[in-house]
């Protein structure tokens, strides 16, 4: 945790930022509820491989494989995602996203968002 040294005022401080933060981006969205989709990536492969979404969800990578992967596609780019790591992204519009790893082409995913 890169938190844990920091002193306790400032995490308070830091704490209600965050909450302001989120009070703010849910006061501006539509009534509909967005949602988590996760995504893991293990055996080589993306699991699910295929996501249905809505704009506003957020699809989260989780890396549980012991080699380096990305989730690149023209409109997204994770950059390396470390073993154990994680990437995640907010879904901006409807439609269909064929996705890959830039590191194992056969490694093929879509985000399908309407
Ligand atoms: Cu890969």
């Amino acid at each position: 945790m890169k938190d844990q040294r920091r002193h306790p005022a400032t995490l308070w401080s830091t704490a209600g930022i965050c909450l302001a933060m989120l009070g703010a981006i849910a006061a501006s969205r539509p009534p509909a509820m967005s949602r988590m989709h996760r995504v893991e990536i293990k055996g080589k492969a993306f699991q699910p491989g295929r996501v249905e979404a809505s704009p506003g969800d957020t699809i989260l990578w989780v890396n549980r494989d012991s080699v380096t992967h990305t989730v690149t596609h023209t409109d997204f780019k994770s950059g390396d995602i470390a073993p154990g790591g994680d990437w995640g992204f907010i879904v901006a519009k409807a439609g269909e996203a064929a996705y890959h790893c830039s590191k194992h082409p056969t490694m093929k995913g879509v985000v399908l968002a309407r």
